[in-house]
This record gives structure tokens, sequence and C-alpha cells, in this order.
């Protein structure tokens, strides 16, 4: 389904006077209310093409319906996504789920909605039926030589894809590692995977980044090749200055302290990207700020004061990427929900008086400085949020209208019940 120009101008129109209400304390009141809608206007989350279906877990898929069925029909929802919202101008794609049949077409299609490739992403997590060597014990890492040159021409096929569309980064995520003690040889692990990411690296175009993800644990369970931030980074700093470490949020240990992990990769210059996300345990799939809002907050706080200081584009430099896909919602509500909670997040960072956080850091000011901080966390963003997307040409409510026009009804009606998304 398209969406018509005036399904948006209707739906803005009827609810412009209560906008205007809510944002006319920010134009009136706040002088920093035109700067954080021109940054939000410009900031763009990329959409992975595993998210527009819903996930499943080990025991059990629910597919909604009218769920993508091809390369073609995710760029569709993508470009309805952002539609809706005008801040979602990005699909990542994961090789081999995503081939493009014919990449000049499916370009095309994709600069139709507005939509540019970010990262691509390699998979040598799974068999595919037609791959000769398998990597249940790895990829990278693996002992045999055949397998691990099976997995380095992967990725390098990945990039050929990744440059036919117009991409500029390969996202590495790797699931190698040992479920048991005693399996495997970490050193010998870690200088095979090192060897395998060089290959790699050498055949990265010069214009494109490398982001090398780290996950504390699963599929493997008693150690991971490229288990922490620290691993990450030392891959990172041995391949080269095109090679940065991605975070993805919900990849750590219960309570790690993910915003200063954030801080100090930005201050090395080696924190590439990021994979939005929450999680309650274990997981990693839950809708972004739906479980740990303040923390989402914090780390955008060290964002945006790292960017500020190394004199960083935010809305360009660093890689900005959802990667969820759960089981029980809507995968695009879900999507609309994700994009502004960090849109939020992001809003909430741009308003800490930073002068006055530091005043209070160096005088040891602990209340003080907890107070400013929560004084942002704490202000309610929503309107100018809204209004970034009402000025880029979206809807002041996204997730309202989305309803409103029964969009998922329709892609059942054009798509079918039954579908599921290829991928996951
Ligand atoms: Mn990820």
């Amino acid at each position: 389904m398209q969406l018509e120009t005036h399904h948006i101008a209707d739906h803005n129109q009827s609810r412009a006077e209560a906008h205007q209400r809510k944002l006319s304390y920010w134009t009136n009141e706040v002088a920093k209310a035109e700067p954080i809608i021109q940054k939000l206007i410009d900031f763009q989350i990329a959409i992975p093409s595993w998210a527009l279906g819903t996930g499943g877990t080990r025991f059990g898929r629910f597919p909604g319906g009218g769920e993508p069925r091809s390369l073609e029909e995710k760029i569709a929802d993508v470009g309805l996504l952002h539609a809706l919202n005008q801040a979602s101008g990005a699909i990542s794609l994961h090789i081999p789920w995503d081939i493009p049949s014919d990449a000049q077409a499916i370009q095309q299609l994709a600069a139709q909605h507005g939509l540019r490739f970010d990262a691509v992403n390699s998979n040598t997590f799974q068999d595919q039926p037609d791959q000769a060597a398998s990597y249940k014990f790895g990829s990278l890492q693996h002992t045999d030589p055949a397998v691990r040159r099976q997995a380095i021409e992967h990725n390098i096929e990945v990039i050929r894809h990744g440059v036919a569309l117009g991409s500029d980064a390969l996202t590495v995520w790797l699931s190698d590692g040992s479920c048991f003690p005693g399996q495997l040889n970490f050193r010998k692990a870690f200088d095979r995977t090192l060897e395998s990411l060089e290959e790699i690296y050498a055949a990265l175009p010069d214009n494109w980044k490398m982001f090398v993800e780290y996950k504390a644990f699963e599929p493997n369970f008693y150690s991971m090749t490229v288990g922490d931030w620290g691993s990450s980074l030392l891959y990172a700093s041995k391949l080269g200055p095109k090679a940065f470490t991605l975070v993805d949020l919900g990849h750590h240990l219960p309570n790690a302290n993910i915003e200063q992990i954030v801080a100090i990769l930005l201050h090395e210059g080696k924190l590439g990207g990021f994979h939005f996300n929450d999680s309650k345990y274990g997981d990693d799939d839950l809708t972004a700020g739906s479980i740990k809002p303040y923390q989402l907050f914090l780390i955008f706080n060290e964002l945006v004061d790292g960017m500020d200081a190394r004199g960083l584009d935010h809305a360009r430099d660093l890689g900005w990427m959802i990667d969820a896909s759960h089981n029980v919602k809507d995968p695009l509500e879900d999507l609309l929900q994700s994009v502004e909670a960090i849109q939020l997040a992001y809003a909430q960072a741009l308003l800490v008086d930073r002068v006055a956080l530091e005043e209070a850091r160096e005088a040891n000011d602990v209340v003080r400085a907890q107070e400013l901080l929560q004084d942002a966390f704490r202000t309610d963003v929503r309107p100018l949020v809204a209004e970034a997307r009402r000025r880029a040409g979206g809807a002041l409510q996204p997730l309202a209208l989305f309803r409103q026009l029964n969009v998922r009804g329709q892609l059942i009606g054009e798509r079918g019940a039954k579908t599921v998304a290829t991928g996951l």
C-alpha cells in the first residue's frame, strides 16, 4: 500500500490545534527549541530488513499476517514507516536473506521511497542449503581453513552486494565461540578470527567502514570469541582505521554500564555505530526504550557530549540502526515506537545543560549533577519530536495514523494472512 499525501495532511490538520498548544511552551520559552528541532529532522535511524516480520523464539513463531514476502516488499514497508515519521530513511540488509536480483532496480525502488542503504550484514551464524562447509563450530575462528575460507568469501560477497547498492559499511557479527569449558583454545580462536577479519578488511573499498559487533552470550553459552567491547576494540584496533566497534544495546551482561562503554569508545575514535533495542534479562529484541528509557537517555547523553567533543556530525558520522525482532507486536507498530523512543532520548540529551553539568562535576556537586540530568530526562519533549516530524512532512502521531488507516489490514489484504517474512 502507498500512503497518500492527503492522509498525512488530513491527520495533521485534525491534530493541529492540540499540537500547537503543547508546542507553544517550547517556542515561547525555550531558546534551544529551534536547533533541537533541526537536529531531530536530520537524524535518521536505519531499519533492519529482518525487523519487518514477526520474530520468534526457539519455542515458536506467530506471524501476524501481511508480512513482506520479498526484498521489494521490505523496502515498501520501510518506505511506509519513513512516510509516517520521516526518520526512518535508511534500510540495513542481511545477506543472504536479502540478496538483490537486480541491484539497480532495488536502488531505484529505495530512492522512490526516499531511502538509502545503510550497513550490510553478513551471516555466518547459520548454514545455507547450498553451502559446502558447516558453521556448527564457528566460522572465522574455525579449526578448518576451508570453513574460514568460505566465511571470508561470504563477507567479501556481502561487500560486493553493498557496493552495488550504494552502502558504505559492513557489519560483522559472529556467533563464534564455545558452549563448554575446554572446547576451544581461546588464543588460537582469537588469532584465527583476527586473520580472517584481516582478509575481509583488505577487501573493503576506501570509503567503507567495518563494524565489529560483540555479544556476551548466545548462541554460544560458555564463551563468545567477540564477547565484549574489549575484544571488539582489540580487533578493530589491530585491523586499522576503517574498523570500529559496534554497540548493540542488548548484547551486554545484565546491568553493564553501557553509557560508560560508549563514552570511552567515542573518546578513542573507535565507536562506529549502534544497534538499538532493549532487554530485561538476557534478551536483545525488545522495543527500544520499553524497559530502560533512563539508560537510553544516559547513553544519548554520552553520545551527544562525546560527538560534540570530537566535532562529529550527529546525523552522519556514526551508524544508527535498530536491531530487534520480537514475538508479539505488529512489527511496523513496534518500529514506530522504537524510532520515537530513540528520538525522545536524543532530544532530551540535547536539552542537558552541559556547562552547568561540568561545573557541578568539577565542584563534586553530586546532587546538582543528578538534578541536571534528571531535569532533562523528565522533560516532555514529545511536542518537539512531533514538530520535527510535521516540518519534515511526516505525521504528528504516526502510530495513531497507522491504526486509523488500518495499514496492517490493507497489507494482509494485499499479501495474505499467512505470509512469513524471509529471514529469522
Ligand atoms: Mn545487533
